[in-house]
């Protein structure tokens, strides 16, 4: 380190003073205005911590392990470092460690302090002493130890190098030592160990798991690099180390699901100085898992790199589709315009894109969105050359991915279809309700209840049996739905589901869909409990997760749940709603030494009105089941991308069912 890039700190701050030392010309008027200065500079962190790390809540206290350990990951990256241990101790402190070359210790007279007390007392210096400084880690702040330091109740400081071990410590920001050299090893490394100050932060509690989930998203993010997460009071330890890198992290998301593909899409390239790093699967399912990252941050908001990945996605997908028309289908030997859209290229896809600039802009209220422009057309490019030949190199990956996509499409265009009919119907008959709906005389949504029924028997015996006030219901012509295989997208568009529409009152679609417009507050779906029941109730349920997924996630749908079998005793009559219920009535007083008649449910039109009150539809008597969607992206916001062990419920429900059907097909 030469004398001009000496004095860091002030250089910051008083570009005058820049000039000053330059020179090497330091009196101690100078020197002790400098001293206040770096004061100054930590008492303004301590004074408004939020500035520094977003906030004295537990965001902000995580926030000082990732500004130490972004500090080891640049070491990694810039390839002195491979392994980092981050380590709870017993005392409420954090130990970070790495096996890099160690910060720098070297004394300055003019100073009269190391480079190691400069680093950690003075804001924003680290930087200054690593001439190739490039930093493409750093948090969303990226400020510096010295922050870290400032809010930490103590703070101690190892670092090997030259064959030596120097050691320092601090409280609140301040010197308590000087700094010590003992004779060492080989070794070269730093360690800094801190306790968060109680006076700052409004609890100085780490959360395991919070801390393991982002070490691990950095484990993915920066691959090869060697993360370990210790709390040796509860024996805890997660080791993370991935050599796929972020195809590691597709892998990893794709767990629980049933890929179209096999191997994950991956690519890694450089231009204009953008390094962008690529990862993508799909699955047989309808949500999309979409993660960006620039130099390490989550960009939950997305920002220009996302709109060019997303525009490439759009226009290979296009282009392949125009040089193989055939995979689009044939109406009649013409071939079909087929334009697809970019959310037709969403669902089921899980994907990762990271990229690392030189220069980050990041815009919005949270920081967390992109706003570099020139970054849109390189990845754009870059992500779309690469595509298009890959699908060109592997056209049995791109045939299962076009044909999902192409389902997707249709499933647009049908609810795209069906919204339209719904909005004629709606000019020409005012706001009509389908001529098939028993409606309840209660107005309040809150009270009132829709039951959706198959077939026509079991929907006269509901509606003789319900409570008119509240109950109102809706029977689906067994029709349409009960042709096997039915596609969801030739449902949309039929009468059944403008009925269904209509009735439930929300309308679908971005624009036109209004949660404020439900009629009702429970939307029951009572099916008969045979192949044709379940395959309706797999379609209704899909229908809503894809057209109405705030209707599930409000909590509004639910399951009827029929009883299976009847039990007849002479005059007694009791019901079994499993078949282990079944079995536990027949051991007990109830089975006795007498003759029991067991009456198996198929469908609800064996059950007279009186039968399907009591055991199905009376508040006081039945078994509902909610469907329930837990709402994974508000999740994701809060714990960064990792949903860790939890699988998502959304796909998980839609294919549970589907896979009982399909077995029950055979
Ligand atoms: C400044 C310059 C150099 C390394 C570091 C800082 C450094 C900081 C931390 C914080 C945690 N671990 C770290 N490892 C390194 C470069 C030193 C040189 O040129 O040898």
């Amino acid at each position: 380190m030469t004398e001009q890039e000496n004095p860091v700190a002030i250089q910051q701050e008083d570009p005058a003073a820049q000039v000053e030392t330059g020179g090497g010309n330091h009196d101690n008027a100078e020197y002790s205005a400098r001293n206040i200065r770096v004061l100054e500079g930590l008492e303004a962190v301590r004074k408004r911590p939020g500035m520094y790390i977003g906030g004295t809540g537990l965001n902000g206290l995580h926030h000082l392990v990732w500004e130490v350990v972004d500090n080891s990951i640049d070491e990694a990256l810039a390839g002195h470092a491979s392994t980092i241990h981050v380590n709870m101790h017993d005392d409420g402190s954090i130990s970070v460690l790495d096996d890099g070359r160690g910060i720098p210790t070297d004394y300055h007279e003019q100073t009269g302090k190391s480079a190691l007390e400069v680093i950690l007392t003075v804001l924003h210096s680290g930087g200054k002493f690593d001439k190739n400084s490039y930093k493409y880690s750093g948090g969303l702040h990226g400020v510096g130890i010295s922050v870290v330091n400032a809010l930490s109740e103590w703070l101690e400081v190892t670092v090997w190098r030259e064959g030596g071990v120097f050691q320092q410590s601090f409280k609140r920001g301040f010197a308590v030592s000087e700094m010590t050299r003992s004779e060492g090893s080989d070794r070269t490394g730093t360690k800094i160990r801190f306790k968060p100050d109680p006076e700052i932060f409004e609890s100085v509690e780490f959360s395991f798991d919070v801390l393991s989930r982002r070490l691990r998203e950095l484990a993915f993010l920066n691959k090869g690099i060697k993360i370990v997460l210790r709390k040796k009071s509860e024996q805890k330890c997660h080791l993370f180390e991935y050599q796929g890198g972020i195809a590691s992290f597709v892998e990893f998301l794709n767990e629980a699901k049933n890929p179209v593909f096999r191997d994950v899409i991956y690519m890694q390239k450089e231009k204009d100085g953008i390094e962008i790093e690529m990862a993508l699967s799909y699955n047989d399912g309808y949500a999309e898992q979409f993660y960006a990252f620039v130099n390490n941050i989550n960009t939950i908001d997305g920002g220009t790199h996302v709109l060019g990945f997303r525009s490439a996605l759009t226009k290979v997908f296009n282009n392949y589709l125009k040089k193989n028309p055939d995979l689009a289908g044939k109406d009649k030997g013409k071939p079909k315009e087929v334009k697809l859209a970019t959310e037709d290229t969403r669902e089921g896809l899980i994907g990762v894109l990271s990229i690392r600039v030189p220069e980050p802009q990041f815009e919005g209220q949270t920081k967390a969105k992109l706003g570099n422009p020139e970054v849109r057309s390189v990845v754009d490019q870059v992500v779309g050359d690469f595509l298009a030949d890959y699908f060109e190199q592997n056209p049995s990956i791109a045939k299962p991915v076009m044909d999902k996509i192409l389902v997707s499409m249709k499933a647009r265009l049908a609810a795209q279809n069906a919204r339209e009919l719904t909005r004629r119907k709606t000019a020409l008959e005012g706001n009509s309700l389908p001529g098939k709906l028993a409606d309840c005389s209660e107005r309040d949504p809150a009270q009132c209840e829709l039951f959706i029924v198959e077939g026509n028997s079991a929907g006269g015996s509901a509606k003789q049996g319900r409570n008119r006030r509240t109950q109102a219901i809706l029977p689906l012509r067994g029709k349409i739905l009960n042709v096997e295989k039915t596609r969801l997208e030739r449902v949309v568009g039929s009468e059944t589901i403008q009925d269904l529409i209509n009735a439930v009152g929300t309308n679908i679609g971005k624009e036109d869909f209004n949660i404020d417009k439900i009629r009702y507050h429970k939307l029951i779906i009572m099916t008969d409990a045979d192949v044709d029941g379940l395959h309706i109730r797999t379609l209704l349920l899909t229908f809503f997760f894809r057209y109405m997924p705030e209707v599930i996630e409000k909590g509004f749908l639910y399951v009827a749940h029929p009883p299976l079998y009847k039990l007849k005793k002479g005059k007694q009559e009791v019901y079994a709603y499993s078949d282990e219920e079944k079995d536990k009535l027949l051991a007990t007083d109830f089975g006795g030494d007498d003759k029991v008649m067991i009456q198996r449910y198929k469908g609800l039109g064996e059950m007279n009105p009186e039968q399907l009150w009591h055991t199905t539809m009376n508040p006081d008597s039945r078994i509902l089941k909610k469907v329930r969607a837990d709402d994974e992206t508000e999740a994701d916001r809060i714990f960064s991308v990792l949903m860790g062990d939890k699988v998502e419920p959304r796909r998980e429900f839609i294919t549970q069912y589907a896979k009982q059907v399909k077995n029950l097909d055979i």
